[in-house]
């Protein structure tokens, strides 16, 4: 069984962090429609969905991936790299509490779960303008000894490493070749977007199926022509908002 943390859409999210994207009109009705679709589609995935209280003091709180790696032994409360996001780790953390225990990334570190790529043993973070090196640190302190290897990766073009590549089903993973090296990711099979669709390679995996988002039918068609389940999902309103699939949930392991 897996459990996918989530928290409802604010709706302060029309003040949310924008970075790369210019300021647009979000519907606040259709993001919450989509919002809730996506959690719909975790949950007919096999997903027990457990959301997280909603709050509209932050902005980008719907975002809660930003705030927690978590690994088979330990669940790591990050430090996120925007000022007005600190303060949503508090209760994410309470949510993680009874499925693993916590530890902390602290002062000076600076950290986005949507940095952190981990393919089984392997743990990729992304150096952006929402991640450091002291956080690097910290977590290879924290993983190292559990047997991770945790290697620091660049990111040019985009917010967040896993805006640039995320993990298939079996460990293949699918990138846009722009913004990551892709020769940093052996011995993974790639599989890269296709180059008119820049967004793309942000895709959820649960199990063997993949959630994409619907912006993106030709990647889509290039995964599904590969072997893999793909399952389509709206989420137009919260890209607006500068996120993706992976960013709307924590997902955990039972064990
Ligand atoms: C932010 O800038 O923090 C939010 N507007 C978007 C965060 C997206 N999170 C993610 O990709 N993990």
């Amino acid at each position: 069984m897996t459990i996918a943390i989530t928290r409802a859409v604010p709706t302060s999210i029309t003040r949310c962090e924008l970075t790369h994207l210019e300021r647009q009109p979000i519907d606040f009705r259709a993001a919450e429609r989509q919002h809730l679709r996506y959690e719909e589609t975790l949950a007919a995935l096999g997903c027990e969905v457990r959301r997280l209280p909603a709050t509209d003091d932050f902005p980008d709180s719907v975002f809660v991936e930003d705030t927690a790696i978590v690994l088979d032994e330990i669940a790591i409360i990050t430090r996120p790299g925007a000022e007005s996001r600190r303060g949503e780790t508090a209760s994410a953390a309470e949510g993680l509490r009874p499925h693993r225990p916590l530890a902390y990334l602290e002062a000076p570190a600076t950290l986005d779960g949507g940095d952190v790529l981990r393919i089984g043993k392997r743990i990729y973070v992304g150096i952006s303008s929402r991640t450091d090196e002291v956080a690097v640190k910290q977590l290879r302190a924290l993983a190292e000894p559990l047997g991770y290897h945790v290697s620091a990766v660049g990111v040019d073009g985009c917010l967040h490493l896993k805006s640039a590549v995320t993990a298939l089903p079996g460990g293949a993973v699918l990138l846009n070749p722009n913004w990551v090296d892709a020769s940093l990711f052996s011995p993974s099979e790639v599989i890269a977007i296709d180059p008119a669709e820049a967004y793309a390679a942000n895709v959820l995996t649960i199990g063997d199926d993949v959630i994409c988002a619907a912006a993106f039918p030709r990647t889509n068609a290039r995964i599904a022509s590969r072997g893999y389940r793909t399952h389509e999902i709206d989420v137009s309103e919260l890209a607006k908002a500068e996120g993706a699939l992976t960013c709307c949930s924590i997902i955990v392991d039972k064990r």
